[in-house]
């Protein structure tokens, strides 16, 4: 079988050979047009031997200590007998450099454990920072068996937002900060959290979490959150006195078994299908409209027209579509 065959990858992944596993996810992120011909009809391949793991997203502020706590989380996974797949977006990573290979250090302990697979994944341009591939990737390292896929994720842009379309279970993780706690959190990311954590819970920052957790439990009553079945808790935790893993999973596992007793969590996988299907749409119309040299050749002009108010912008909008 060569390359260009897709079931060259689609075998591969579903022996969980690892480097084909790599290979495969690589050919999803190129955005070379041959590439994309046959990624599509490897994930078409893929696809009956998806949705088998929890999918977890895990968002929070530089720093906050995802990577941690991800590679205390996976540790216990895998201990209780789960293959884990973490997938890390890595907006650094679009720089030269990045932060790759600190991340992949950071998770040194997992990194060589046979019963993980970690990724860090370019943020990519699209979607505001989310890995515009990282839906297929998750696809295709379930695939290949593994049944806790982790979308660790820096809550910059809408990557925030994102991810939680496509996960079972969103934890925000927190810091303290000095004074007002609210500060930096921004609303978004409360109204799809399914749970807070406080972290870096240890030392000298315990009086800090205690009153960050005071707060967030009152912002989170005046919230509209994501399930009426489901009131996410906010906990604290920290990786370095190794608390917080646990209880998370435990957290993860309530939610889960509630959001399936109430049919909730079939509803949101086909509403999170649908909600991916109109996302290609839009990247798809959005590549076609760049392509097209009439249309393409217009857009610098209408955008000036519409930002000097001399055409409206579903004016403007409507003279693009007919174009197309
Ligand atoms: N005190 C304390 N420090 C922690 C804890 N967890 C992580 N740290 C430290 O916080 C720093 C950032 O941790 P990371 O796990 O890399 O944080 P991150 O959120 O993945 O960071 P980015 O990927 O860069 O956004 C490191 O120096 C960690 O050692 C914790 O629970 N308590
Ligand atoms: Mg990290």
């Amino acid at each position: 079988m060569t390359q260009q065959d897709p079931q060259y990858y689609i075998q591969g992944v579903l022996k969980k050979n690892r480097r084909l596993l790599s290979q495969t996810i690589t050919l999803i992120e190129s955005s070379l047009e041959e590439h994309k011909a046959i990624s599509k009809k490897v994930i078409e391949g893929l696809i009956p031997y998806t949705g088998g793991s929890i999918r977890l997203g895990i968002t929070g502020v530089p720093g906050a200590g995802k990577s941690t706590f991800i590679e205390n989380l996976g540790t216990m996974l895998v201990k209780k007998g789960h293959k884990v797949a973490i997938l890390a977006i890595d907006p650094s990573s679009n720089r030269a450099g990045g932060s790759i290979l600190g991340d992949k250090t950071r998770m040194g302990k997992l990194v060589s454990h046979e019963d993980t697979f970690i990724r860090p994944s370019p943020s990519g341009l699209s979607l505001g920072g989310v890995g515009s591939k990282t839906r297929e990737s998750m696809l295709v390292v379930e695939a290949a068996g593994y049944d806790v896929v982790i979308i660790e994720t820096v809550g910059v842009g809408q990557s925030e937002t994102s991810v939680a379309t496509m996960v079972d279970f969103y934890l925000a993780l927190m810091i303290a900060g000095a004074g007002d706690e609210l500060q930096g959190i921004k609303k978004g990311v409360l109204e799809v959290a399914d749970a807070i954590a406080i972290n870096k819970a240890d030392g000298e920052n315990m009086d800090q979490v205690a009153r960050a957790k005071h707060s967030l439990e009152m912002a989170m009553q005046m919230i509209m959150t994501p399930s009426f079945a489901w009131r996410p808790p906010v906990l604290s935790c920290s990786s370095v006195i190794k608390n917080g893993s646990l209880e998370v999973w435990n957290i993860v596992l309530a939610h889960q078994k509630e959001m399936k007793r109430t049919g909730q969590f079939e509803q949101k996988r086909r509403e999170q299908s649908i909600e991916w299907m109109w996302a290609l749409v839009k990247e798809g119309l959005k590549s076609r409209f760049n392509e097209n040299e009439s249309i393409s050749g217009l857009i610098p002009f209408l955008s000036k027209k519409v930002s000097e108010d001399l055409i409206s912008p579903s004016a403007a909008a409507g003279e693009m579509l007919a174009l197309l």
